[in-house]
């Protein structure tokens, strides 16, 4: 049996877990493990902020369906990385983050660059391990990696003190391997509640379906897909289960929610039954719970216990692995008759094309919904896109469509500006053969715009679309509507971004007219190097229709139009 240092033994075990790629950034309590890797076939990519590193493992994640690596040294380095810890747990990405510690005798002694750290994240991991010994080091790094990929998947940090790194013990692989009960495996679906559920789902004459990430996490986007063919329901869309089903498929009714459409909404609200699947009944897809769905027997099957009847009150909750379900369900499904249903969605759908800021006529500006729609013409809707937070992130999910899952990668839980660029240079990693396209805010790119410099040093081809409208437009958009057009703290200045990049050794060039949109869309996909485009967009635009916080999920604001008011909007 080989001895092995603590470090060692990290690095043996990520590569037998399969880890080719890991994100972090060096310090004095773990520097014995960097020292270690490189021994290692191992790729590290040196960030510029810790939390790039965690949302660079997230965006790996969540291209790729592996589990995603973030490395970072003890104190500040493992505190910079709690944003993006919580910002994975939120979306069910599945990541390992490693973190020094101080020698475990300094443990409590507010030794230098010591914190607690996992103290810090016990509330943002789905498990955390403090390591104190090398012998403990293979048996944490192979439980970590069960924990954070089974069930309903979540990021898990293992923080090491220096001396386990240093020290050596007899390392053995097989011996460490993880007790398999420590996971709960999904339960069969029981055949009772099956039934039961295909009972309503026969009956049914009004069903939607409300598709979520689960879909992809459980990798059931195929099996969804059959179910929609074969029983010919339609299906409303969460952010994150953008890509569950091609945006073209014609019973795809598109997203839900706060920024849905609106005949999405009002369909939910009139239908007569739901199915929930691998969704979490979000505030930001309810609106206000007493009034959601009043009409509709709802069935709810996610992997995690913990979400049946968390929000909303179901009639049958199936805890089980969503693939599984969708293929019980299958060989007993046939095509309903929904021809009245279908006919009333199609009539709630009513003047929304009017209100499209894209009919509208030109007024000579450039609207960020044009941008968005011309880069999925250039793209052919076949990019990646991953989004920061805010309006234009709505913006992409409604202008963009997705016919591939996890081609929109995006912080829908936590909602975490200075998201985008990190998570999109882990997804570039993840695959190098997928052209990747960052839709960022003028506010979200400044967060974390250092990790320009990652993206140059480590030769990504990544696009990046800044919507710069000069606001902090999301908070903007609330202000305009909800506090009298107070523009508290939102009006945002920035450096020129074209010299910025270029300062960073990255083409770049402004676009401030709608035809010159596409020229420098094609002209970034040509190019062989990064670029960075600077979309300067009208100002006081706002994302439509919206409903308020808290409202009724039908009593949207809509997108005022001379030609189509009416006494419901607004
Ligand atoms: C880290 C963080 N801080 C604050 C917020 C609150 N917030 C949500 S959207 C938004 C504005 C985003 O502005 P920008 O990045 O310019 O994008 P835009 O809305 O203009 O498209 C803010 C401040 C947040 N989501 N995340």
């Amino acid at each position: 049996m080989p001895r092995l240092t603590g470090a060692e033994i990290l690095w043996d075990c990520l590569v037998r877990e399969g880890v080719t790629d890991v994100f972090g950034y060096p310090g004095g309590a773990i520097l014995p493990a960097y020292d270690a890797m490189l021994k290692y076939p191992i790729r590290h990519v040196l960030v510029r902020h810790e939390q790039g590193a965690t949302h660079m493992a997230d965006g790996y994640a969540r291209a790729s369906g592996k589990v995603g690596v973030a490395v970072a040294t003890s104190g500040p380095g493992a505190t910079n990385m709690v944003t993006g810890i919580a910002t994975a747990m939120l979306d069910s990405s599945p990541i390992v983050c490693i973190t020094g510690q101080v020698g475990s005798r300094l443990i409590g002694s507010d030794a230098f660059q010591e914190t607690d750290i996992t103290g810090v994240t016990l509330p943002v991991t789905k498990h955390n391990y403090l390591v104190t010994r090398a012998d403990e080091v293979a048996h944490a790094v192979r439980e970590a990696f069960l924990v954070a990929k089974s069930g309903r998947p979540g990021p898990v940090l293992i923080d090491i003190t220096k001396d386990a790194q240093q020290s050596s013990c007899e390392y053995d692989w097989d011996a460490a391997a993880p007790d398999p009960d420590i996971v709960r495996s999904p339960a069969h679906p029981g055949d009772a509640q099956i039934q039961q559920a295909l009972e309503l789902i026969k009956s049914a004459r009004r069903p939607l379906v409300l598709a979520g990430h689960g879909l992809m996490l459980g990798g059931a986007t195929e099996e969804f897909r059959a179910f929609i063919d074969r029983s010919g329901i339609p299906a409303a869309i969460t952010l994150l289960g953008i890509g569950a089903l091609p945006a073209s498929h014609p019973l795809n009714l598109g997203m839900m929610g706060m920024h849905g459409e609106a005949w999405v909404n009002t369909a939910i609200q009139e239908a007569d039954l739901l199915i929930a699947l691998g969704m979490r009944f979000d505030d930001r897809v309810t609106g206000n719970l007493k009034t959601y769905a009043q009409n509709a027997r709802k069935i709810h099957v996610d992997i995690d216990p913990a979400e049946i009847g968390k929000n909303v009150p179901v009639d049958i909750g199936i805890v089980a692995d969503v693939r599984d379900v969708l293929r019980s369900w299958q060989p007993s499904l046939t095509r309903l008759d929904l021809g009245d249903w279908i006919a009333r969605i199609d009539a709630l759908k009513g003047d929304s094309a009017v209100r499209d800021i894209q009919n509208m006529p030109d007024d000579g500006h450039l609207y960020a919904a044009h941008v968005i729609h011309d880069i999925w013409r250039a793209t052919h809707g076949k990019a990646i896109v991953v989004t920061d937070v805010g309006q234009h992130q709505m913006w992409e999910a409604q202008y963009y469509h997705h016919d591939e899952p996890r081609t929109l990668i995006t912080s829908g839980g936590l909602g975490t500006m200075g998201f985008a660029l990190p998570a999109a240079i882990g997804a570039k990693m993840a695959c190098p053969d997928a052209e990747v396209w960052v839709v960022v805010g003028d506010g979200g790119f400044q967060m974390t715009m250092c990790e320009l410099a990652t993206m140059q040093q480590e030769n990504l081809k990544v696009n990046v679309a800044i919507i710069n409208n000069g606001y902090l437009g999301m908070v903007r958009q609330w202000q305009e509507f909800f506090y009298d057009r107070r523009y508290a703290a939102t009006p945002l200045s920035s450096p020129d971004f074209v010299t910025l990049a270029s300062a960073y050794g990255i083409e770049a060039r402004a676009v401030n007219t709608r035809h010159a949109v596409i020229p420098a869309v094609e002209q970034a996909r040509a190019h062989r190097g990064a670029v960075v485009l600077d979309f300067q967009v009208e100002q006081e635009d706002s994302v439509y229709p919206m409903v308020p916080a808290g409202a009724d999920l039908h009593k949207m604001i809509r997108r005022p139009t001379p030609l189509a008011e009416t006494g419901a909007d607004r």
